[in-house]
């Protein structure tokens, strides 16, 4: 019988560290399980549609960002480890008052790709989690570097769903049946090198010359590959692909957003984590000038939605593009 979550988080820490994380886990997965079942159905539900509320990003909320949203801060609140939720939906981290004990923040995206929600397209939840240190309050404890992040972990909302975690000890994959979500991929591997590059290439135009001269060099087979193009417009599924398979996603700066769409917080950090822990890389691609190309992980943030431009995948891929931007600079 396959590992559920809970005994696969205990079982690679120590018993105190452990108890601590599979509880939270357990609380994550269930708000999971109450998105999924909501999606599952949601044509038939009238779940569909939007909220009528733009948020902080200036975004239309969908219904479906707001039931996801309540059901993961509802599982926090019950919690008395975490002190504070920090997501996309929320302006200002939400804080739980009166838990002495809290010593986690939970940042998230909790219904990432939800554009998709529609047309039937895999959707995702996103969460990282930051220790509050003695004394810190909520916002200056999920403001640390994606170094010091305690977990990250995503749910794919696909044909099957995953959630996919680490906590600095590989990534493990869990498929959820019958309620339970069981061990179906332990120490994930990244290739090395993968089949695929993944960008809305409708922004080329306005990509840096960096990015520009990288995705003709994934093209014309300077890197020994053959590359074939995948883009879902939905993070989470565009990087279980990459995660899997290999190859490279990436997120420029645009016209639109020199600085990059993705929030560093709560995209590309989690990410950037259960990428490394599987073998890969994860850099940001400088900004619509070139810009440095740094380690994602060691970007220090300066606001809760804070953008960052993202180049994550393979090694190979990810190196390739600091060579390219460095040439280049
Ligand atoms: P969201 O958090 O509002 O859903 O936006 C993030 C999404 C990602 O899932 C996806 O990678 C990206 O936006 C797609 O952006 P674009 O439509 O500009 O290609
Ligand atoms: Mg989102």
């Amino acid at each position: 019988m396959a590992k559920t979550l809970v005994e696969h988080v205990r079982a690679g820490l120590d018993a105190e560290r452990g108890a601590a994380l599979a509880e939270l886990f357990a609380a994550l997965a269930d708000a999971a399980k109450q998105i999924e079942a909501r999606i599952r159905t949601a044509p038939l539900s009238d779940a569909l549609g939007a909220f009528g509320h733009t948020n902080v990003q200036g975004e239309q909320q969908q219904k479906l960002d707001v039931f996801a949203n309540d059901a993961v801060i509802g599982a926090m609140r019950a919690l008395p480890s975490v002190g504070a939720v920090v997501s996309e939906e929320d302006d200002e981290p939400v804080v739980f008052e009166g838990k002495p004990d809290a010593r986690f923040v939970v940042i998230t995206d909790p219904l990432d790709g939800s554009s998709n929600l529609d047309v039937d397209v895999n959707v995702g939840t996103i969460v990282s989690v930051q220790a509050i240190v003695a004394g810190e309050d909520a916002r200056a404890a999920a403001l640390k570097p994606g170094t010091q992040q305690v977990a990250a972990l995503y749910v794919n909302y696909g044909p099957a769903t995953m959630l996919v975690y680490t906590v600095g000890k590989g990534t493990h994959a869990f498929t959820l049946r019958d309620g339970e979500f069981l061990l179906s991929g332990e120490h994930l591997a990244m290739p090395e090198q993968g089949p695929y590059y993944s960008v809305n290439e409708a922004n080329a135009a306005d990509f840096p010359q960096a990015v520009r001269s990288y995705l003709t060099k994934l093209r014309d087979g300077s890197m020994g590959a053959k590359y074939g193009s995948r883009y879902v417009g939905s993070f989470i599924a565009d990087f279980h692909r990459t995660l899997l398979k290999g190859g490279v996603f990436l997120y420029p700066g645009t016209a639109k957003a020199p600085g990059g769409k993705l929030r560093l917080l709560y995209e590309a950090n989690p990410l950037a984590m259960l990428a490394e822990q599987a073998g890969g890389k994860a850099t940001t691609a400088g900004d619509a000038n070139g810009g440095e190309v740094r380690r994602i992980l060691e970007v220090v943030p300066t606001a809760p939605h804070v953008r960052t431009t993202l180049v994550i995948g393979s090694t190979a891929e990810v190196s390739a593009f600091g060579d390219v931007a460095a040439a280049a600079a």
